[in-house]
């Protein structure tokens, strides 16, 4: 793979040639396999000089050396003869080399340069004797680091340097290397020439080749494998050369032919054996004959599936039965509740429950068969596994007070369950008119143990449920709790005691607190931005029990913050197709997921890379733990983790296009205005969602948007946050993205809603402009200062006046006078309603007075009826719900969320999805339709 080129191995022809300046230095043999065989370097008209010196072990070493630094305008070049590249895509250069600080040379003046660069040319020609200096690419300028051993150099000692730079050699045989020195003091010491391979390996009984990397730094180089001896084809064997030489993401594999089996590896369940080297399997070997009436071997491929304190185990039959068909299983430990039993199974499948919380166990399944010796499996007769119990949901909420009893309003408080089993994360107040039912109710969650409801109807009954919520999901609504507002505006005193009284004869007298809050009411900012003061005190204070994200690192364990906020997916439940990407942790495949009882989903899987500290596995999770706080149809949803096996994954939802920036760019001119207005409204609405619950992203970009197939725009990326907190000032400027951040932000790292506010600006542009990117080629540094004095993006072209105008709302310097996420919504919202008169003026254009009068109005009748919505959909069991709600219009839909479902009666949580993804389906195509009918008016001039 590498090729030394130790100079003093370059010897031939030196003497003869020198006095000409165009001399061979010598020739090195330098291939191993996978090596590319450097040749001899040829010096141009040359001022390098070849000098004899010791290495660190006291043996001669050639040299080149240069130190032309008393002279202005130097280029001096020294060339490697040909280099074939056999078959390599991508090739590196180690150069070790010592280089003097000017500093250190007396009397130099600004002639004395302390970098040197390194040049290739590609060609077919292994005998080139003169080639073009303008021929020659440049690869890189090459310096000094820090990272640096002494080394003697004639009588001096120096410092020596390595550097290594890769570059894309794909158009030629091969080529040559060149160096020119500019004016330094350099000697080089050695050069090393190599391209990364993917060795040869065998998975899934498949043999894959000695595999070149790809040519580009992130290529993963799809590798078909063949079967080996006396196996044949399960599914299509694939993997991925990367391009550090790592093979990625095995998918398919073989399986051995009838009367042979597989040697040298331990069978594990699919997904493991796939991903894990170390166990593979390598051939098949014939079996031994069969002799009847044996024990059977051990079972297989036993997978566990825990719910809280109980865990369900599945396994296959044993490899062999030897020759007999009784096969029974046991399983252990005892002291548990085994269904349907422990021993004498027929099935391979056991329900174990009534297990402690949060314990380890290691549960072994045993077969055996009518010739099996003793009471119990033999460890060859058996396997098992080993995990740990999730923590049960809470106990119900017993005892709920009401105080503050007036017309409309009561607040109501109760205490914590009496086993919570885990930490309790919200609870949640269901409530209803008593005479209504359930037909209708209502739901507030809350993180407190106390809610004031507010909006109810005088003189009635209501009846009030609590449940509360850990990391194991929703203990039991308590039971009722009934009250009847009064008739009065202000408070009675002595309400509280009647309705605690009431409480007790209903549900047996057990106290129960609750405190219930808005998080479905959204709090009506007043119409200035001046206003709209982004202050997260003031929001808390105006929505008390709004639902607020926790930082998983205030975590000590993050194993902990991960489990629960994330689902715990097994690994064999996850079938992975193909890589889509590569990710800052590693590649992104998609794939399925099939979780039982559900049905099968494609799904995006992001995995860490092997090798992994605990710092990195950390950051990697809280993505997840962040995630999984949020449910939001602008907001990639989290379906879980894999965290007990490798590689460690994070799984969400798959969308089918990609991120906007790429998919924008790939679609350039496609949309119409409305559709772009659609994409961005959904992006501030989940934007709103996110900093109603105080989540401030700092990496709001288009890159980190994602579309689905229905172009519903989605944020994702949730891992900037961490990266920032502890940085030091260089790596914190190196690290943030400067386009989109904004200014206070940059300075002084104050982030807040209104620098998302600054974000979302951009990505409004960048939308726009179909992803063109901010601020185009300027550097970081000009951008800064552009915006410091004032510049602000110019409107993209066919841009709307109006919305070019809330960009520059966005960005104004003061952050208290930029627009909240909930005005934006709105702005964007009426935008969307009136697009004849708000959408039609373009930065571009000269005003039209005929062209800008509004032609819509109400010729523009919408044909679209939630009655056909509803049944196209299959949803049309709501159609009366919705109706009787006021929800008969693609605009009244804009707004509906699953609470407002949930409190009129649509609390199935598939049929709430459903409808909400199908929602902005329905208003991007309702607003085209008017876009349409637009276009189809327009005065020509
Ligand atoms: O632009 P892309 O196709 O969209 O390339 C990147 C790549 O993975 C690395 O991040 C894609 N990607 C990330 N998450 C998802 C997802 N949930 N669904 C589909 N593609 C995704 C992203």
């Amino acid at each position: 793979m590498a090729l030394d080129l130790r100079l003093s191995q370059v010897r031939t022809g030196v003497a003869a040639m020198r006095q000409n300046c165009n001399y061979q230095l010598g020739t090195t043999k330098l291939g191993r396999k996978r090596g590319l065989i450097i040749g001899m370097f040829v010096c141009v008209c040359c001022q390098w000089e070849e000098v004899s010196i010791m290495d660190e072990k006291n043996i001669p070493i050639r040299t080149y050396q240069v130190c032309n630094v008393m002279e202005p305008s130097q280029s001096n070049w020294l060339r490697t003869d040909w280099i074939p590249r056999s078959g390599a895509q991508r090739i590196y250069v180690e150069i070790k080399f010592t280089l003097r600080d000017c500093n250190s040379l007396p009397g130099v003046t600004g002639t004395c340069k302390e970098t040197f660069n390194l040049y290739y040319y590609e060609s077919n020609n292994d005998r080139e004797h003169y080639i073009r200096e303008s021929n020659f690419l440049k690869i890189d300028t090459v310096a000094a680091d820090e990272s640096f051993t002494q080394v003697d150099i004639g009588d001096r000692i120096m410092k020596l340097n390595t550097e290594v730079r890769n570059v894309k050699v794909t158009t030629r045989k091969g080529f040559y290397l060149a160096f020119q020195d500019v004016g330094a003091c350099i000697a080089l010491i050695s050069v090393r020439v190599f391209y990364k391979t993917c060795p040869l390996s065998i998975r899934n009984l498949a043999t894959f080749p000695d595999t070149n990397t790809g040519a580009d730094t992130s290529s993963l180089v799809e590798v078909r494998g063949s079967c080996v001896n006396q196996s044949e084809e399960r599914e299509e064997p694939k993997m991925y050369c990367g391009a550090d030489g790592e093979w990625l993401v095995p998918i398919g594999g073989c399986v051995c032919n009838p009367g042979y089996e597989e040697k040298g590896g331990v069978i594990k369940f699919i997904y493991i054996a796939l991903l894990t080297s170390a166990d593979i399997s390598k051939c098949c070997t014939e079996t031994q004959p069969k002799t009847p009436n044996k024990p059977p071997s051990a079972p297989q491929q036993l997978i566990s599936e825990v719910n809280e304190t109980s865990v369900v185990l599945e396994w296959s039959a044993p490899l062999r039965l030897g020759g007999r068909t009784d096969i029974r299983y046991s399983s252990y430990p005892g002291n548990v509740l085994f269904s349907p039993q422990q021993s004498g199974l027929g099935a391979t499948r056991v329900c174990v429950s009534e297990l402690q919380a949060h314990t380890r166990y290691t549960f072994t399944i045993g077969a055996r068969n009518g010739v099996s010796q003793g009471h119990t499996a033999r460890a060859r007769e058996s396997v098992s596994v080993t995990l740990t119990t999730n923590q049960a949901a809470p106990s119900p909420v017993t005892s709920i007070q009401a105080s503050d009893v007036t017309r409309h309003d009561v607040s109501l408080a109760w205490q914590q369950p009496d086993r919570a089993n885990g930490v309790i994360l919200e609870y949640e107040v269901k409530y209803y008119e008593k005479n209504q039912k359930e037909r209708s109710y209502r739901i507030m969650k809350t993180a407190s143990r106390s809610a004031d409801i507010t909006g109810l109807n005088p003189l009635t009954v209501y009846v009030f449920h609590v449940r509360a919520r850990t990391a194991a999901g929703y203990g039991e609504f308590s039971a009722p709790f009934e009250f009847s507002t009064n008739s009065d505006p202000l408070p009675l005193i002595g309400n509280a005691a009647n309705s605690t009284l009431l409480l007790l004869s209903i549900s047996g007298g057990v106290v129960l607190l609750l405190i219930s809050t808005t998080v479905f009411i959204i709090s009506h900012r007043r119409g200035q931005y001046s206003k709209a003061k982004q202050d997260l005190e003031e929001e808390k204070h105006l929505n008390p029990g709004v639902r607020i994200y926790v930082d998983p690192f205030t975590y000590e364990d993050p194993d902990q913050a991960v489990h629960e906020f994330a689902k715990e997916i097994d690994a064999s439940n996850i079938h992975i197709e193909k890589v889509i990407g590569i990710g800052e942790f590693g590649e992104v495949c998609s794939g399925c997921l099939r979780l039982q009882g559900k049905r099968e989903i494609y799904v995006a899987i992001k995995s860490l890379k092997a090798g992994y500290t605990d710092k990195q596995r950390r950051d990697f999770l809280s993505e997840a733990s962040i995630m999984g706080q949020f449910d939001h149809p602008n907001i990639i949803r989290l379906e879980g983790v894999v965290t007990r096996c490798k590689p460690v994954m994070i799984i969400t939802e798959y969308m089918e296009n990609g991120s906007l920036n790429t998919f924008l760019r790939k679609h350039d001119g496609q949309f119409t205005v409305i559709q772009l207005v659609g994409m961005l409204r959904g992006i501030v609405s989940g934007m709103k969602y996110l900093s109603d619950m105080s989540y401030v992203h700092r990496d709001l970009a288009a890159r980190n948007i994602l579309v689905n197939s229905n172009l519903v725009c989605k944020v994702s990326d949730f891992g900037l946050s961490r990266v920032l907190e502890d940085e030091s000032e260089a790596a914190y400027t190196t690290q943030i993205p400067i386009r989109w951040t904004a200014p206070e932000a940059i300075a002084y790292r104050k982030f807040t809603p209104a620098s998302d506010t600054w974000s979302y600006g951009v990505v409004m542009w960048e939308v726009m402009s179909y992803g063109e990117r901010p601020y185009w080629d300027m550097s970081n540094q000009d951008v800064i200062k552009a915006i410091d004095e004032g510049y602000r993006l110019p409107p993209p072209m066919d841009c709307p006046v109006c919305l070019h105008q809330l960009m520059l709302d966005c960005w104004q310097r003061d952050r208290i006078h930029r627009p909240s996420f909930t005005q934006i919504l709105n702005i964007l919202d009426k935008l969307i309603r009136n697009p004849t008169t708000t959408l039609r003026r373009t930065g571009g254009e000269r005003p039209v007075p005929t062209l800008l009068e509004p032609v819509g109005g109400p010729e523009f009748v919408s044909v679209w009826s939630v009655e056909y919505w509803l049944q196209a959909i299959g949803m049309d069991m709501y159609r009366d719900t919705l109706t009787a709600a006021g929800y008969t219009s693609p605009d009244s839909l804009l707004t509906l969320t699953q609470q407002d479902m949930a409190s009129i009666g649509i609390v199935t949580p598939s049929h709430q999805d459903q409808i909400l993804a199908s929602v902005q389906q329905v208003l991007l195509s309702h607003m085209q339709q008017i876009e349409e009918q637009m276009q189809d008016s327009m005065v020509p001039v």
